[in-house]
Protein backbone atom coordinates (compact mmCIF):
# COMPACT_ATOMS: atom_id res chain seq x y z
CA UNK A 1 0.00 0.00 0.00
CA UNK A 2 1.59 3.72 -0.94
CA UNK A 3 0.66 6.26 1.20
CA UNK A 4 -0.58 9.38 0.53
CA UNK A 5 1.86 12.14 2.10
CA UNK A 6 0.49 15.60 2.83
CA UNK A 7 1.33 18.81 5.13
CA UNK A 8 0.35 19.52 8.14
CA UNK A 9 -2.12 22.20 6.62
CA UNK A 10 -3.95 19.70 4.52
CA UNK A 11 -4.08 17.43 7.42
CA UNK A 12 -6.02 20.23 9.58
CA UNK A 13 -8.26 21.03 6.39
CA UNK A 14 -9.88 17.17 6.79
CA UNK A 15 -10.53 18.16 10.74
CA UNK A 16 -14.26 19.27 11.10
CA UNK A 17 -15.81 21.55 13.69
CA UNK A 18 -16.93 19.15 17.00
CA UNK A 19 -14.87 16.35 16.02
CA UNK A 20 -12.95 13.84 18.53
CA UNK A 21 -9.19 13.28 18.07
CA UNK A 22 -7.17 10.76 20.04
CA UNK A 23 -3.98 12.07 20.12
CA UNK A 24 -0.52 10.39 20.55
CA UNK A 25 1.62 11.94 23.62
CA UNK A 26 1.82 11.33 27.35
CA UNK A 27 3.85 14.38 28.60
CA UNK A 28 5.70 16.19 25.54
CA UNK A 29 6.76 12.58 24.62
CA UNK A 30 5.97 11.25 21.71
CA UNK A 31 2.76 14.26 20.80
CA UNK A 32 1.94 15.60 17.69
CA UNK A 33 3.86 18.93 17.07
CA UNK A 34 3.00 20.10 13.27
CA UNK A 35 -0.92 19.01 12.80
CA UNK A 36 -1.98 20.64 16.04
CA UNK A 37 -0.77 24.01 14.89
CA UNK A 38 -2.12 23.99 11.80
CA UNK A 39 -5.67 22.57 13.45
CA UNK A 40 -5.10 25.84 15.73
CA UNK A 41 -4.90 28.01 12.38
CA UNK A 42 -7.55 26.58 10.63
CA UNK A 43 -9.53 27.25 14.27
CA UNK A 44 -8.38 31.35 13.94
CA UNK A 45 -9.04 31.14 10.33
CA UNK A 46 -12.86 29.93 10.87
CA UNK A 47 -13.55 32.05 13.83
CA UNK A 48 -12.51 34.83 11.99
CA UNK A 49 -15.35 34.27 9.73
CA UNK A 50 -17.44 33.93 12.24
CA UNK A 51 -17.99 29.89 12.07
CA UNK A 52 -17.76 27.54 14.91
CA UNK A 53 -14.54 25.44 15.21
CA UNK A 54 -13.53 23.46 18.39
CA UNK A 55 -12.63 19.83 18.65
CA UNK A 56 -12.90 17.37 21.57
CA UNK A 57 -9.06 15.71 22.59
CA UNK A 58 -7.98 13.07 24.26
CA UNK A 59 -4.33 12.25 24.74
CA UNK A 60 -2.28 10.01 27.17
CA UNK A 61 -1.55 12.78 29.47
CA UNK A 62 -0.22 16.02 29.08
CA UNK A 63 1.31 16.88 25.66
CA UNK A 64 3.99 19.72 24.78
CA UNK A 65 2.97 23.34 24.14
CA UNK A 66 2.75 22.61 20.09
CA UNK A 67 -0.42 20.72 20.93
CA UNK A 68 -2.30 21.97 24.01
CA UNK A 69 -0.58 24.66 23.93
CA UNK A 70 -1.17 26.28 20.61
CA UNK A 71 -4.87 24.78 20.30
CA UNK A 72 -6.11 26.43 24.25
CA UNK A 73 -4.53 29.98 23.04
CA UNK A 74 -6.61 29.35 19.05
CA UNK A 75 -9.76 28.59 21.16
CA UNK A 76 -10.10 25.34 19.49
CA UNK A 77 -10.93 23.29 22.05
CA UNK A 78 -14.05 22.00 23.50
CA UNK A 79 -13.14 19.15 25.60
CA UNK A 80 -10.00 17.87 26.56
CA UNK A 81 -8.98 14.84 29.36
CA UNK A 82 -7.43 13.50 30.95
CA UNK A 83 -4.76 15.20 32.30
CA UNK A 84 -2.52 18.47 31.22
CA UNK A 85 0.00 20.76 32.21
CA UNK A 86 -0.32 24.14 30.22
CA UNK A 87 -0.83 27.11 31.33
CA UNK A 88 -3.42 28.15 28.43
CA UNK A 89 -5.03 25.30 29.01
CA UNK A 90 -5.36 25.52 32.32
CA UNK A 91 -6.78 29.21 32.22
CA UNK A 92 -9.56 27.37 29.87
CA UNK A 93 -10.35 25.04 32.20
CA UNK A 94 -10.62 27.39 34.92
CA UNK A 95 -12.63 30.52 33.71
CA UNK A 96 -16.09 31.06 34.43
CA UNK A 97 -17.93 29.79 32.45
CA UNK A 98 -15.75 26.70 31.19
CA UNK A 99 -14.23 27.39 27.84
CA UNK A 100 -12.35 24.53 27.69
CA UNK A 101 -14.60 21.11 28.84
CA UNK A 102 -11.91 19.44 31.18
CA UNK A 103 -12.42 16.20 32.78
CA UNK A 104 -9.76 14.73 34.97
CA UNK A 105 -9.23 10.94 34.67
CA UNK A 106 -7.45 8.01 35.88
CA UNK A 107 -4.39 7.24 33.33
CA UNK A 108 -5.12 3.85 33.17
CA UNK A 109 -8.85 3.87 32.95
CA UNK A 110 -9.02 5.98 29.92
CA UNK A 111 -7.89 3.69 27.43
CA UNK A 112 -10.88 1.31 29.11
CA UNK A 113 -13.41 4.69 29.03
CA UNK A 114 -12.55 4.68 25.43
CA UNK A 115 -13.16 0.86 24.73
CA UNK A 116 -15.93 0.74 26.64
CA UNK A 117 -17.97 3.47 24.57
CA UNK A 118 -17.98 6.24 27.34
CA UNK A 119 -16.19 8.88 25.68
CA UNK A 120 -17.88 8.44 22.15
CA UNK A 121 -16.94 7.80 18.74
CA UNK A 122 -13.23 8.89 17.74
CA UNK A 123 -13.34 10.67 14.40
CA UNK A 124 -9.34 10.76 14.27
CA UNK A 125 -6.48 8.94 15.47
CA UNK A 126 -3.26 11.11 14.94
CA UNK A 127 -0.47 9.69 16.44
CA UNK A 128 3.19 10.42 16.12
CA UNK A 129 5.36 7.37 14.77
CA UNK A 130 8.90 6.80 14.03
CA UNK A 131 8.43 4.04 11.27
CA UNK A 132 5.01 2.75 9.16
CA UNK A 133 5.39 -0.04 6.99
CA UNK A 134 3.29 -1.06 3.66
CA UNK A 135 1.03 -3.23 6.02
CA UNK A 136 0.18 -0.90 8.35
CA UNK A 137 2.49 -1.66 11.28
CA UNK A 138 3.43 1.60 13.21
CA UNK A 139 6.37 1.69 15.24
CA UNK A 140 5.24 4.29 18.36
CA UNK A 141 8.11 7.19 19.03
CA UNK A 142 8.53 7.96 22.85
CA UNK A 143 5.85 7.48 24.57
CA UNK A 144 2.79 4.58 24.13
CA UNK A 145 -0.16 6.44 26.30
CA UNK A 146 -3.22 5.52 24.06
CA UNK A 147 -2.19 5.70 21.16
CA UNK A 148 -2.73 1.72 20.18
CA UNK A 149 -6.64 2.43 21.49
CA UNK A 150 -6.74 5.06 19.48
CA UNK A 151 -5.54 3.54 16.35
CA UNK A 152 -8.04 0.75 16.86
CA UNK A 153 -11.04 2.79 17.55
CA UNK A 154 -10.48 5.82 15.24
CA UNK A 155 -12.43 5.85 11.96
CA UNK A 156 -9.38 7.46 10.23
CA UNK A 157 -5.56 7.90 11.39
CA UNK A 158 -3.31 10.83 10.62
CA UNK A 159 0.61 10.14 11.64
CA UNK A 160 3.55 12.64 11.87
CA UNK A 161 6.19 10.16 10.58
CA UNK A 162 9.08 12.16 12.92
CA UNK A 163 12.60 11.45 11.63
CA UNK A 164 13.58 13.26 14.55
CA UNK A 165 12.91 9.94 16.72
CA UNK A 166 15.54 6.86 15.55
CA UNK A 167 14.32 3.61 13.83
CA UNK A 168 16.44 1.71 16.53
CA UNK A 169 13.17 2.54 18.42
CA UNK A 170 12.26 -0.54 17.20
CA UNK A 171 12.37 -3.60 20.08
CA UNK A 172 11.40 -0.94 22.95
CA UNK A 173 7.99 -0.99 22.61
CA UNK A 174 5.83 -3.83 24.44
CA UNK A 175 1.76 -3.28 22.83
CA UNK A 176 -0.85 -5.45 24.87
CA UNK A 177 -4.30 -4.59 24.68
CA UNK A 178 -6.62 -5.98 27.33
CA UNK A 179 -10.44 -7.82 26.19
CA UNK A 180 -13.14 -5.88 27.47
CA UNK A 181 -14.75 -7.71 30.51
CA UNK A 182 -16.53 -10.52 30.88
CA UNK A 183 -13.48 -11.65 28.33
CA UNK A 184 -10.94 -10.04 30.38
CA UNK A 185 -7.73 -12.42 31.77
CA UNK A 186 -5.00 -11.29 33.45
CA UNK A 187 -2.01 -9.41 32.47
CA UNK A 188 0.73 -11.63 32.46
CA UNK A 189 3.32 -9.19 33.70
CA UNK A 190 5.03 -10.75 36.78
CA UNK A 191 8.12 -8.70 37.05
CA UNK A 192 8.71 -4.78 35.11
CA UNK A 193 11.01 -6.62 32.44
CA UNK A 194 8.32 -9.14 31.41
CA UNK A 195 7.28 -8.47 27.52
CA UNK A 196 4.00 -9.77 26.67
CA UNK A 197 3.45 -8.11 23.75
CA UNK A 198 4.28 -6.59 20.09
CA UNK A 199 6.84 -4.06 19.11
CA UNK A 200 4.31 -1.91 17.08
CA UNK A 201 0.95 -1.43 16.44
CA UNK A 202 -1.04 -2.75 13.70
CA UNK A 203 -3.63 -1.18 11.93
CA UNK A 204 -5.53 -1.49 8.54
CA UNK A 205 -3.12 0.49 5.78
CA UNK A 206 -6.78 1.99 4.49
CA UNK A 207 -7.51 3.72 7.51
CA UNK A 208 -4.19 5.94 7.00
CA UNK A 209 -5.28 8.62 4.59
CA UNK A 210 -2.50 10.70 5.17
CA UNK A 211 0.77 10.90 6.35
CA UNK A 212 2.53 14.17 7.64
CA UNK A 213 6.74 14.07 7.42
CA UNK A 214 8.39 16.39 10.89
CA UNK A 215 11.56 16.26 12.20
CA UNK A 216 11.65 18.06 15.58
CA UNK A 217 12.57 16.85 19.26
CA UNK A 218 10.03 16.22 22.26
CA UNK A 219 9.64 19.51 24.13
CA UNK A 220 10.83 18.22 27.40
CA UNK A 221 12.89 20.73 29.03
CA UNK A 222 15.73 20.60 31.04
CA UNK A 223 15.30 20.17 35.19
CA UNK A 224 15.66 23.10 37.38
CA UNK A 225 18.77 23.16 39.40
CA UNK A 226 17.97 20.95 42.75
CA UNK A 227 17.22 23.15 45.65
CA UNK A 228 17.81 22.15 49.95
CA UNK A 229 14.13 21.44 49.99
CA UNK A 230 13.69 18.84 47.50
CA UNK A 231 17.27 17.21 48.17
CA UNK A 232 16.01 17.12 51.84
CA UNK A 233 13.03 15.00 50.59
CA UNK A 234 15.02 12.77 48.17
CA UNK A 235 16.79 12.08 51.14
CA UNK A 236 14.22 11.35 53.54
CA UNK A 237 12.24 9.08 51.30
CA UNK A 238 15.53 7.17 50.31
CA UNK A 239 16.23 6.78 54.40
CA UNK A 240 13.26 5.62 55.11
CA UNK A 241 13.21 2.96 52.08
CA UNK A 242 16.54 1.80 53.26
CA UNK A 243 15.31 1.54 56.81
CA UNK A 244 12.36 -0.57 55.82
CA UNK A 245 14.65 -2.69 53.98
CA UNK A 246 16.56 -3.14 57.41
CA UNK A 247 13.73 -3.91 59.35
CA UNK A 248 12.27 -6.33 57.14
CA UNK A 249 9.03 -4.82 55.65
CA UNK A 250 10.73 -4.57 51.98
CA UNK A 251 12.48 -7.78 50.97
CA UNK A 252 16.27 -7.54 49.96
CA UNK A 253 16.20 -8.01 46.50
CA UNK A 254 14.07 -4.44 46.74
CA UNK A 255 10.40 -3.55 45.20
CA UNK A 256 9.86 -2.00 41.82
CA UNK A 257 9.87 2.06 42.18
CA UNK A 258 6.92 4.04 40.69
CA UNK A 259 7.72 7.60 40.80
CA UNK A 260 5.95 11.12 39.59
CA UNK A 261 7.24 13.50 37.34
CA UNK A 262 9.16 16.83 38.80
CA UNK A 263 12.07 18.42 40.22
CA UNK A 264 10.66 16.27 43.78
CA UNK A 265 10.48 12.81 41.83
CA UNK A 266 13.84 13.64 40.18
CA UNK A 267 15.46 14.28 43.63
CA UNK A 268 14.00 11.06 45.18
CA UNK A 269 15.51 9.18 42.37
CA UNK A 270 18.48 10.61 42.66
CA UNK A 271 18.72 10.08 46.95
CA UNK A 272 17.39 6.29 45.84
CA UNK A 273 20.56 5.96 43.20
CA UNK A 274 23.08 7.26 44.96
CA UNK A 275 22.07 5.24 48.58
CA UNK A 276 24.56 2.26 49.11
CA UNK A 277 21.87 0.68 51.56
CA UNK A 278 19.65 0.25 48.73
CA UNK A 279 20.03 -2.61 46.16
CA UNK A 280 20.07 -1.84 42.47
CA UNK A 281 16.24 -1.90 41.52
CA UNK A 282 13.14 -1.55 38.75
CA UNK A 283 10.73 0.88 37.82
CA UNK A 284 7.42 0.28 37.36
CA UNK A 285 6.41 3.68 36.60
CA UNK A 286 4.35 5.80 34.02
CA UNK A 287 7.28 8.31 32.80
CA UNK A 288 11.12 8.02 32.94
CA UNK A 289 12.76 11.13 33.47
CA UNK A 290 16.62 12.10 32.86
CA UNK A 291 17.43 10.67 36.25
CA UNK A 292 16.87 6.89 35.05
CA UNK A 293 18.71 6.93 31.79
CA UNK A 294 21.46 8.24 33.91
CA UNK A 295 20.82 5.45 36.65
CA UNK A 296 20.78 2.50 33.94
CA UNK A 297 23.54 3.50 32.55
CA UNK A 298 25.08 3.40 36.22
CA UNK A 299 23.77 0.02 37.14
CA UNK A 300 21.84 1.02 39.43
CA UNK A 301 18.63 0.97 37.74
CA UNK A 302 18.20 -2.62 36.56
CA UNK A 303 15.37 -2.16 34.49
CA UNK A 304 12.85 0.73 33.43
CA UNK A 305 9.09 0.22 32.62
CA UNK A 306 7.10 2.74 31.72
CA UNK A 307 4.60 4.59 29.33
CA UNK A 308 6.49 7.33 28.06
CA UNK A 309 10.43 8.39 28.22
CA UNK A 310 10.19 11.95 28.54
CA UNK A 311 13.72 12.51 28.75
CA UNK A 312 15.91 15.91 27.09
CA UNK A 313 17.09 15.76 23.67
CA UNK A 314 20.59 15.22 24.71
CA UNK A 315 19.53 12.20 26.63
CA UNK A 316 17.23 10.74 23.96
CA UNK A 317 20.44 11.36 21.32
CA UNK A 318 21.96 9.08 24.45
CA UNK A 319 19.79 6.10 24.22
CA UNK A 320 19.95 6.56 20.41
CA UNK A 321 23.85 6.21 20.37
CA UNK A 322 23.52 2.87 22.51
CA UNK A 323 20.17 1.32 21.17
CA UNK A 324 21.02 -2.66 22.55
CA UNK A 325 21.92 -1.66 26.01
CA UNK A 326 19.27 0.68 26.44
CA UNK A 327 16.49 -1.69 24.11
CA UNK A 328 17.42 -4.41 27.26
CA UNK A 329 16.85 -2.29 29.57
CA UNK A 330 13.47 0.44 29.01
CA UNK A 331 10.13 -1.20 28.09
CA UNK A 332 7.26 1.19 26.56
CA UNK A 333 3.89 -0.15 27.49
CA UNK A 334 0.18 1.62 26.37
CA UNK A 335 -0.88 3.32 29.65
CA UNK A 336 -3.45 0.50 30.48
CA UNK A 337 -0.69 -1.60 31.41
CA UNK A 338 2.25 0.25 32.76
CA UNK A 339 -0.54 2.37 35.02
CA UNK A 340 -2.36 -1.53 35.61
CA UNK A 341 -3.59 -1.17 39.36
CA UNK A 342 -3.65 -5.52 39.14
CA UNK A 343 -0.03 -5.51 38.10
CA UNK A 344 1.23 -2.77 40.56
CA UNK A 345 -0.59 -4.72 43.18
CA UNK A 346 0.73 -8.02 42.35
CA UNK A 347 4.77 -6.88 41.99
CA UNK A 348 4.66 -4.54 44.93
CA UNK A 349 5.34 -1.48 43.28
CA UNK A 350 6.27 1.49 45.73
CA UNK A 351 4.55 4.61 44.56
CA UNK A 352 6.08 8.33 45.25
CA UNK A 353 3.84 11.29 43.90
CA UNK A 354 3.58 14.70 44.82
CA UNK A 355 0.66 16.29 46.68
CA UNK A 356 -0.71 19.65 46.46
CA UNK A 357 -1.30 19.58 50.32
CA UNK A 358 -2.51 16.78 53.03
CA UNK A 359 -4.89 16.87 55.83
CA UNK A 360 -4.57 15.54 58.72
CA UNK A 361 -6.71 12.49 58.61
CA UNK A 362 -4.10 12.18 55.97
CA UNK A 363 -6.27 12.99 52.71
CA UNK A 364 -4.45 13.93 49.71
CA UNK A 365 -5.08 17.19 47.26
CA UNK A 366 -3.33 16.50 44.22
CA UNK A 367 -4.97 18.18 41.74
CA UNK A 368 -6.58 21.50 43.02
CA UNK A 369 -5.61 24.56 44.30
CA UNK A 370 -8.05 26.40 47.27
CA UNK A 371 -10.55 23.55 46.07
CA UNK A 372 -11.35 24.97 43.09
CA UNK A 373 -8.74 25.43 40.73
CA UNK A 374 -7.15 22.51 38.76
CA UNK A 375 -3.67 22.52 38.63
CA UNK A 376 -2.72 19.50 36.32
CA UNK A 377 -4.42 16.93 37.39
CA UNK A 378 -3.85 13.37 39.20
CA UNK A 379 -2.51 11.76 36.04
CA UNK A 380 -0.92 8.00 37.00
CA UNK A 381 -1.15 8.80 40.98
CA UNK A 382 -4.15 7.27 41.63
CA UNK A 383 -3.68 4.19 39.76
CA UNK A 384 -0.73 3.84 41.61
CA UNK A 385 -1.58 4.94 44.85
CA UNK A 386 -4.08 2.48 46.17
CA UNK A 387 -2.78 -0.97 44.39
CA UNK A 388 0.58 -0.14 46.32
CA UNK A 389 2.78 -1.93 48.47
CA UNK A 390 3.41 1.57 49.87
CA UNK A 391 1.80 4.76 49.11
CA UNK A 392 4.13 7.57 49.85
CA UNK A 393 3.31 11.33 49.15
CA UNK A 394 5.78 14.13 49.02
CA UNK A 395 5.69 17.80 49.02
CA UNK A 396 7.53 20.66 50.82
CA UNK A 397 5.73 21.86 54.17
CA UNK A 398 5.02 25.12 52.44
CA UNK A 399 4.52 26.86 49.34
CA UNK A 400 4.56 30.39 48.27
CA UNK A 401 7.24 31.39 50.45
CA UNK A 402 5.37 29.98 53.88
CA UNK A 403 1.65 31.94 52.79
CA UNK A 404 0.36 28.44 52.15
CA UNK A 405 0.73 25.26 54.71
CA UNK A 406 0.87 21.86 52.64
CA UNK A 407 -0.28 20.10 56.24
CA UNK A 408 -4.11 21.59 56.46
CA UNK A 409 -6.92 20.42 58.80
CA UNK A 410 -8.54 19.47 55.98
CA UNK A 411 -7.79 18.95 51.95
CA UNK A 412 -9.82 21.30 50.01
CA UNK A 413 -10.16 18.94 47.46
CA UNK A 414 -9.84 14.93 47.85
CA UNK A 415 -7.72 13.14 45.43
CA UNK A 416 -6.34 10.28 47.69
CA UNK A 417 -8.49 9.36 50.64
CA UNK A 418 -6.85 8.32 54.44
CA UNK A 419 -7.80 4.49 53.03
CA UNK A 420 -4.79 4.41 50.14
CA UNK A 421 -2.44 6.81 51.97
CA UNK A 422 0.29 5.18 53.68
CA UNK A 423 3.60 7.83 53.98
CA UNK A 424 4.06 11.56 53.95
CA UNK A 425 7.61 13.24 53.70
CA UNK A 426 8.02 16.78 53.74
CA UNK A 427 11.84 18.43 54.18
CA UNK A 428 11.23 17.78 57.75
CA UNK A 429 10.27 14.19 57.86
CA UNK A 430 8.06 11.43 57.62
CA UNK A 431 4.70 10.47 58.81
CA UNK A 432 4.11 6.71 58.61
CA UNK A 433 0.79 6.39 58.72
CA UNK A 434 0.23 2.53 58.22
CA UNK A 435 -2.37 1.21 60.67
CA UNK A 436 -2.46 4.35 62.79
CA UNK A 437 -6.03 6.15 63.55
CA UNK A 438 -6.79 9.19 62.41
CA UNK A 439 -6.22 10.89 65.91
CA UNK A 440 -2.37 9.66 65.97
CA UNK A 441 -1.94 9.94 61.96
CA UNK A 442 -2.92 13.76 62.90
CA UNK A 443 -0.29 13.85 65.66
CA UNK A 444 2.64 12.59 63.51
CA UNK A 445 1.99 14.62 60.54
CA UNK A 446 2.17 18.11 62.95
CA UNK A 447 4.94 16.66 65.33
CA UNK A 448 6.96 15.28 62.05
CA UNK A 449 6.33 16.69 59.02
CA UNK A 450 4.74 20.43 59.61
CA UNK A 451 6.32 23.62 59.45
CA UNK A 452 7.25 25.26 62.45
CA UNK A 453 4.87 28.26 61.48
CA UNK A 454 2.11 26.46 61.71
CA UNK A 455 2.79 23.74 64.50
CA UNK A 456 0.65 25.33 67.17
CA UNK A 457 -1.87 26.56 64.51
CA UNK A 458 -2.89 22.97 63.58
CA UNK A 459 -2.67 21.84 67.18
CA UNK A 460 -5.37 25.16 67.99
CA UNK A 461 -7.46 23.09 65.28
CA UNK A 462 -7.06 19.91 67.26
CA UNK A 463 -7.99 21.81 70.20
CA UNK A 464 -11.18 23.03 68.43
CA UNK A 465 -12.15 19.04 68.63
CA UNK A 466 -14.13 18.04 71.00
CA UNK A 467 -14.51 14.33 70.05
CA UNK A 468 -14.77 12.02 67.63
CA UNK A 469 -13.02 9.37 65.43
CA UNK A 470 -11.63 11.48 62.88
CA UNK A 471 -9.96 15.18 64.01
CA UNK A 472 -12.44 17.09 62.68
CA UNK A 473 -14.67 20.44 63.78
CA UNK A 474 -16.99 21.44 61.02
CA UNK A 475 -17.11 25.22 61.90
CA UNK A 476 -13.34 25.31 61.67
CA UNK A 477 -12.62 22.91 58.86
CA UNK A 478 -11.52 25.46 56.94
CA UNK A 479 -9.64 27.84 58.71
CA UNK A 480 -6.53 27.78 56.85
CA UNK A 481 -8.03 28.06 53.29
CA UNK A 482 -10.35 31.00 54.67
CA UNK A 483 -7.48 32.83 56.00
CA UNK A 484 -5.65 32.82 52.85
CA UNK A 485 -8.61 33.55 50.74
CA UNK A 486 -9.22 36.46 52.90
CA UNK A 487 -6.04 37.54 53.94
CA UNK A 488 -3.67 36.11 51.61
CA UNK A 489 -1.66 34.30 54.81
CA UNK A 490 -2.84 31.02 56.18
CA UNK A 491 -1.12 32.04 59.25
CA UNK A 492 -3.96 34.43 59.91
CA UNK A 493 -6.21 31.02 60.43
CA UNK A 494 -7.99 31.32 64.14
CA UNK A 495 -9.85 29.12 65.97
CA UNK A 496 -10.92 31.05 69.24
O1 LIG B 1 3.62 27.16 41.92
O2 LIG B 1 4.52 27.17 39.64
O3 LIG B 1 3.59 29.26 40.68
O4 LIG B 1 5.76 28.28 41.50
O5 LIG B 1 2.30 24.47 42.67
O6 LIG B 1 4.75 23.12 42.75
O7 LIG B 1 6.55 22.60 44.40
O8 LIG B 1 7.17 23.36 42.03
O9 LIG B 1 6.21 21.05 42.53
O10 LIG B 1 6.19 21.00 39.97
O11 LIG B 1 6.21 18.89 41.39
O12 LIG B 1 4.18 20.31 41.23
C1 LIG B 1 1.38 18.47 42.85
C2 LIG B 1 1.27 20.30 41.17
C3 LIG B 1 3.43 19.73 42.28
C4 LIG B 1 2.48 18.16 40.57
C5 LIG B 1 2.12 19.17 41.71
C6 LIG B 1 2.29 25.41 43.73
C7 LIG B 1 3.74 25.80 43.89
C8 LIG B 1 4.14 25.95 42.44
C9 LIG B 1 4.23 23.57 41.54
P1 LIG B 1 4.44 28.05 40.86
P2 LIG B 1 6.25 22.60 42.93
P3 LIG B 1 5.77 20.29 41.20
C10 LIG B 1 2.59 12.23 37.80
C11 LIG B 1 1.70 11.61 38.83
C12 LIG B 1 -0.10 15.39 40.12
C13 LIG B 1 -0.14 14.14 40.92
C14 LIG B 1 0.99 13.25 40.53
C15 LIG B 1 1.27 17.41 40.05
C16 LIG B 1 3.38 24.80 41.78
O13 LIG B 1 3.42 17.23 41.04
O14 LIG B 1 0.55 17.92 39.22
O15 LIG B 1 1.99 13.21 41.20
N1 LIG B 1 1.02 16.19 40.55
N2 LIG B 1 0.76 12.54 39.42
O16 LIG B 1 3.87 27.00 44.61
C17 LIG B 1 -1.05 26.53 46.34
C18 LIG B 1 -0.51 24.65 47.62
C19 LIG B 1 0.55 24.38 46.72
C20 LIG B 1 0.72 25.26 45.64
C21 LIG B 1 2.24 23.68 45.54
N3 LIG B 1 -0.74 23.87 48.67
N4 LIG B 1 -1.29 25.71 47.38
N5 LIG B 1 -0.07 26.32 45.44
N6 LIG B 1 1.76 24.78 44.95
N7 LIG B 1 1.52 23.41 46.64
C22 LIG B 1 1.90 12.99 36.68
C23 LIG B 1 1.50 12.15 35.50
O17 LIG B 1 0.77 11.24 35.65
C24 LIG B 1 1.94 12.49 34.11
Amino acid sequence: MSYNYITADEAAALIQNGQQIAFSGFTPAGATKAIPGAIARKAEAEHAAGRPFKINIVTGASTGDSCDGVLSRAQAINYRAPYQSNADLRAGANSNPNTINFTDLHLSMTPQYMNYGFMGKFDWAIVEAADVSDNGEILLTTSVGIAPTGLKLAEKIILELNEYHSKELRGFHDIYETANPPYRREIPIYSASDRVGAEVVKVDPKKIVGIVRTNKADEVKPFKPSDPITDKIGQNVADFLAAEMKAGRIPPEFLPIQSGVGNIANAVLGALGSNPEIPAFSMYSEVLQDSVVELIEKGRIKHGSATSLTVTPEKIQEIYSNPKFFRERLTLRPQEISNSPEVARRIGVISINTAIEVDLSGNVNSAHIMGKNLMNGIGGSGDFTRAAYLSIYTCPSVAKGGLISAIVPNVSHCDHTEHSVNIIVTENGVADFRCKTPMQRAQLLIDVCANDEYKELLRDFIKAVSCGHTPQTLAKAYAFHEAFVREKDMRKAKFD
